[in-house]
């Protein structure tokens, strides 16, 4: 009896260190920690390679929040983005996690047609600190510009230059359009500006660079809205805009059912969703994620 109880366990430990070799081998995309006010969200998108080295279509993150605190993860394609920002009816590509305090899960089988988002949101009542990374196969010709990508080539528009610490660069958007940028020399660091009809404010859409993340990273803004971008890192950053063409395109899933495989054990088919849709032109207010702009990062900073 001993015995078999010992290759039990032998059997559990192989199968335990197989694991972890395999998620030692996971390549991380990006990485940063956001800070949540109760109920608030923010969205950090995923743009997977589209050539053939990418055929399987892998994501995988994992959050850790720092502290008291809960959170929910949402991980969606662009359709349901649009819906869960906009409050309509959505639907995720994995079960939503949460709320809990730390978490990871995994999805396959997604395309590098078009970007998909990872949703962070606090689900209690404190302030959160949530550290997350995203670990996937990017193709990152996407952001430098050269050389040619695949299937998408971004060449850079404009851009600040180098963002010493507390310093700003900010820019105004004249025409409808949907901005892909990056950090020089951090090309991990990347967000989505989209540009859509609509009235400006004349207040400045701030977006914060701290923990080697913009944040939001994802907004939309009204033609005519000025961005700023405040460094708030020890290290230089930089905003390096490319501008995609055409928009985001959303094409049919030519017969490939999208399909997902939750991590830790657990299977969730995703919904097969067949899908046709455009770049969605919107008047609406300068949005991007729930945050309040003003923010004491100092304060965090001293936390750590
Ligand atoms: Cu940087």
């Amino acid at each position: 009896m001993r015995g078999w109880g010992i290759a039990l366990l032998l059997a559990v430990c192989l199968v335990a260190s197989a694991a972890v070799v395999r998620a030692s081998h996971k390549p991380i995309y990006k990485s940063s920690t956001d800070v949540l006010e109760p109920g608030t969200w923010e969205a950090h998108f995923v743009w997977l390679r589209s050539d053939y080295f990418n055929y399987m279509g892998q994501v995988w993150w994992q959050t850790y929040v720092a502290g008291p605190g809960l959170i929910d993860l949402l991980f969606l394609d662009l359709e349901n983005f649009y819906a869960f920002r906009d409050g309509r009816p959505y639907q995720t590509i994995v079960p939503p996690l949460g709320p809990a305090t730390d978490g990871a899960q995994y999805a396959s089988d997604l395309s590098g047609d078009l970007p998909y988002f990872l949703i962070i949101r606090n689900a209690g009542s404190v302030t959160v600190h949530v550290t997350w990374t995203i670990f996937a196969e990017i193709d990152w010709r996407r952001w430098q510009g050269a050389p040619p990508g695949p299937s998408l080539n971004l060449t850079i528009e404009r851009a600040s230059g180098p963002l010493q610490n507390g310093s700003s660069w900010e820019t105004t958007f004249d025409a409808p359009a949907v901005y892909v940028y990056h950090c020089i020399p951090h090309i991990d660091m990347t967000g989505i500006v989209e540009v859509v009809p609509g009235n400006a404010s004349s207040i400045p859409v701030a977006v914060q660079i701290h923990d080697m993340g913009f944040h939001p990273e994802v907004i939309r803004v009204p033609v005519g809205s000025t961005v700023e971008w405040t460094n708030h890192d020890g290290t230089n950053h930089s905003v390096n805009l490319g501008i995609l063409p055409g928009g985001f395109v959303l094409i049919p899933a030519g017969g490939a059912p999208l399909s997902a495989v939750l991590g830790l054990g657990a299977l969730a088919a995703a919904p097969a969703v067949g899908l046709l849709l455009f770049l969605r032109r919107r008047a609406r207010a300068a949005e991007g994620s729930s945050k309040k702009p003003e923010r004491n990062w100092k304060e965090r900073v001293d936390d750590e």
